[in-house]
């Protein structure tokens, strides 16, 4: 039986992140499925989010909260740099995730563009047209922070380069934002760099339609 299970779906950014701390700790762990938005998913996590991690008894849900319990609970690489101004930058990062670059690059540039085809529907443009200015901004203020350390909270990867890793993944693909990534060079280059990593291809979401494989 694998030590952690993850509730999830494979394409999911924040599911991927979770697999990625697993991967990257040296634990492992099953990816189940769930149906979302039923009772059952309700019961795991009140507001019908993936992922959720259970180890044993311990049931977490929010991604950047399973990081840390993966990284202080289990032998391996340090996943979060010991000194505090560190620790803090990579915090930081991953509140900008959440709170501003996963709305407008996944919301207004990735679903819009892969996601609402695949279900049928339009792209929705002008919501694409809104949000790309907003990306640029964004891409250059993480280009900004990548300028001066191969990753987000120094010379090593944190648990934030894995958050917005998976991110940066989708946006790179998309014709809209894919030129904008490439030019923020601090960005290509540090995507390169999570891209080389064993998490990378261990966690890699199977082609549409296709089922995962565990
Ligand atoms: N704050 C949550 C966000 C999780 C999240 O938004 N996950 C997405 C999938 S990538 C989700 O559950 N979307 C379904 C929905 O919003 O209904 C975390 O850190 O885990």
């Amino acid at each position: 039986m694998a030590t952690i299970t993850l509730y999830g779906w494979p394409p999911s950014t924040y599911t991927r992140t979770a697999r990625m701390y697993c991967v990257e700790k040296g634990v492992d762990h099953v990816l189940e499925p769930i149906d979302m938005g039923t009772d059952a998913h309700k019961a795991l996590h009140p507001f019908s989010k993936i992922p959720i991690m259970q180890h044993g008894d311990f049931r977490l849900c929010e991604t950047p909260a399973i990081g840390r319990y993966i990284d202080e609970s289990f032998e391996g690489p340090a996943l979060q740099p010991a000194d505090p101004k560190a620790r803090a930058v990579m915090t930081q990062w991953m509140t900008m995730l959440e709170d501003y670059l996963y709305g407008t690059m996944v919301r207004g540039v990735v679903l819009p563009r892969i996601v609402y085809p695949m279900q049928g529907k339009d792209p929705d443009e002008a919501l694409i047209a809104a949000s790309m200015p907003k990306v640029t901004y964004q891409l250059s203020v993480l280009n900004d922070g990548l300028a001066g350390s191969a990753y987000l909270a120094g010379e090593a990867p944190s648990l934030a380069d894995w958050l917005v890793e998976p991110v940066i993944t989708y946006l790179r693909n998309t014709p809209d934002a894919g030129a904008a990534v490439n030019g923020a060079v601090h960005v290509a280059a540090w995507h390169d760099r999570m891209m080389a990593r064993p998490s990378f291809a261990a966690t890699m979401p199977p082609p549409p339609g296709q089922k995962a494989a565990e």
